[in-house]
């Protein structure tokens, strides 16, 4: 993020360069990137806000699977439901009796959730999860972990819970 970052700002400069003979600010109209997108590339850094459409995943620690995890963001405290997608590194699909268990930490603070989420099979390879509840404003860290037959490979995703919405930020 921080080199698109570093990009615009180059483009804002070699912008400028072509009129030299305008000492105004940025030009407010060249058909590039509007300045708005410029303003918007460090909010990375902060939680994202309520209602946001979230998809964390990776590659699982030992390497064994594809892990995509998808949710809404939700007031602090709210239940929510995310769907967690699994298949094996090579591409190839989860067996039907694969399962996951998923799971959130604050790790800061040395506590989980106050509920017990359940997660169930929706389709081979994807899963929904019941009753997960973020109880705390922070950085929490969520666990998926697969099992196929005895063995078992795991995947953490930190996520950041924003703020309780106020009231005007919940009517937009
Ligand atoms: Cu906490």
């Amino acid at each position: 993020m921080k080199g698109s970052h570093f990009l615009l700002l180059g483009i804002i400069a070699f912008a400028a360069c072509g009129k030299p003979a305008v000492p105004a600010p940025a030009p407010a109209n060249t058909g590039g990137v509007p300045a708005a997108a410029v303003v918007a590339a460090p909010a990375v850094a902060t939680a994202p806000a309520v209602g946001t459409a979230m998809e964390l995943g990776g590659t699982s620690k030992a390497g064994k699977y594809k892990i995509t995890f998808s949710f809404n963001v939700e007031n602090m405290g709210a239940l929510f439901a995310p769907v967690t997608r699994v298949q094996h590194f090579d591409g190839s699909p989860l067996p039907a009796d694969a399962t996951v268990v998923v799971d959130a930490t604050m790790p800061a603070h040395h506590h989980g959730m106050m509920t017990k989420p359940e997660t169930t099979q929706l389709v081979p390879g994807q899963f929904r999860t019941q009753g997960m509840r973020l109880h705390m404003q922070g950085n929490w860290v969520f666990s998926v972990q697969v099992r196929e037959g005895d063995q078992t490979d795991s995947l953490d995703l930190p996520f950041e819970q924003p703020p309780e919405a106020l009231p005007a930020d919940a009517a937009k």
